[in-house]
């Protein structure tokens, strides 16, 4: 998933600057004024817009040309064309801007802001400016300068926020799909997922990727399963989702120390990251017996939520959850952690 790149190419255009005008006073009684031809106006510019919120190019159309506007020209009485709208095109940081032909970066854009790329024509002068002594009515004026256009490829590094990791069967798969416009195989055995999926939630208009990585089993880090050749994918993401499946017999706190086990034999700093225990399937009776009675006498001191990704049951409350692991400096938890009362709340929930 680190590797996996997001890309568009798109068509850039600046706007042309206005033609300036010819014209000439004309008042009553006056039968000849000098000139009062304006200006035209400045072609659009074309801005990439580095938003903190944006995580993916997904609002971009591929093949789509993004257009400024062209100034306007000038007219008589000395008035000024408008000047032609800019174009914004909003990226996420970490954005790269190439050439489409030689893949030349021509912009790095991290950090957030307005950056200007291709800058409009400039207008033409109107015959005002043109009147000597020797020519008082200039029957001319200026053109306005062209604006600039460009192939791009605007180039996206993803890289996940949140890593799922759980036992085979657990349900990261139906998490990813539930939470996010991706589709990865879900099915009732071991190892479904072989390869990692990515996808993007959002929540309080904030983007994040959520990546679904194959389950981990006893010895994955050093290399029994699929899990180690992905425990590196998990490695940069900015925290963790333990999914654990509470309608199996096993006792889920042994559950979460044998992939905390796991995890620290590969890189201890995977520890370090933070994170949020999701007990999964409390659409199940069982389950949800087990996931109250953890959430009534805490995990080990750990943020914990139950949840059905097949039921949908505490879908938002698990964003929020990912939210805060993300923002700690966000309001805190409209549902909070520590209030168990909303597994027998909640108004989908099954009885
Ligand atoms: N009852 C119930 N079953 C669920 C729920 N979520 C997932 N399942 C089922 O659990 C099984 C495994 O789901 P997956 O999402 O494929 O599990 P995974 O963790 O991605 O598994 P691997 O890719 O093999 O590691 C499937 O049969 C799902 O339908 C749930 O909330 N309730
Ligand atoms: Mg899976």
């Amino acid at each position: 998933m680190n590797g996996f790149v997001d890309q568009v190419v798109i068509h850039v255009s600046s706007g042309h600057g206005g033609a300036g005008s010819v014209s000439f006073r004309r008042e009553k009684y006056i039968p000849k004024g000098g000139p009062d031809g304006g200006d035209g106006g400045k072609g659009g510019n074309v801005l990439f817009e580095v938003r903190r919120n944006l995580k993916t190019l997904t609002h971009l159309r591929n093949l789509a040309h993004y257009m400024a506007q062209n100034g306007l020209p000038g007219s008589g009485r000395q008035r000024h064309g408008s000047d032609g709208n800019d174009v914004i095109i909003p990226v996420p940081p970490g954005t790269l801007i190439k050439d489409r032909e030689t893949d030349e970066v021509l912009l790095d854009l991290l950090e957030e802001g307005t950056y200007r790329f291709l800058e409009g024509g400039i207008g033409g002068k109107g015959n005002t400016h043109f009147a000597t002594s020797r020519n008082q009515a200039p029957r001319f004026s200026q053109e306005g300068m062209e604006g600039h256009e460009r192939d791009l490829r605007v180039e996206l590094q993803l890289i996940a926020d949140i890593g799922f990791v759980g036992l085979p069967n657990a349900g990261k798969s139906s998490l990813l799909q539930s939470l996010t416009a991706a589709n990865p195989k879900v099915a009732a055995y071991p190892f479904t997922t072989k390869i990692p999926n990515l996808g993007v939630a959002s929540i309080h208009n904030t983007e994040f990727i959520l990546a679904d990585i194959p389950g981990i089993i006893e010895g994955a880090s050093q290399g029994a399963g699929l899990g180690l050749r992905f425990l590196k994918h998990i490695a940069r993401t900015k925290a963790l989702g333990f999914v654990i499946d509470v309608s199996e017999e096993a006792d889920p706190e042994a559950v979460f120390e044998q992939l905390k086990s796991e995890l620290s034999q590969y890189d201890p700093e995977l520890l370090e990251k933070p994170r949020i225990i999701l007990l999964n399937k409390i659409d199940l009776p069982e389950a949800r017996e087990k996931a109250k009675e953890i959430m009534k006498n805490g995990f080990k001191g750990e943020k914990v939520l139950g949840f059905s990704a097949f039921a949908r049951i505490h879908l938002p409350e698990v964003l929020q959850g990912f939210f805060e692991l993300l923002d700690p400096n966000s309001q805190p938890a409209t549902f909070g952690f520590a209030v168990p009362e909303w597994i027998t709340k909640a108004s989908n929930e099954p009885d």
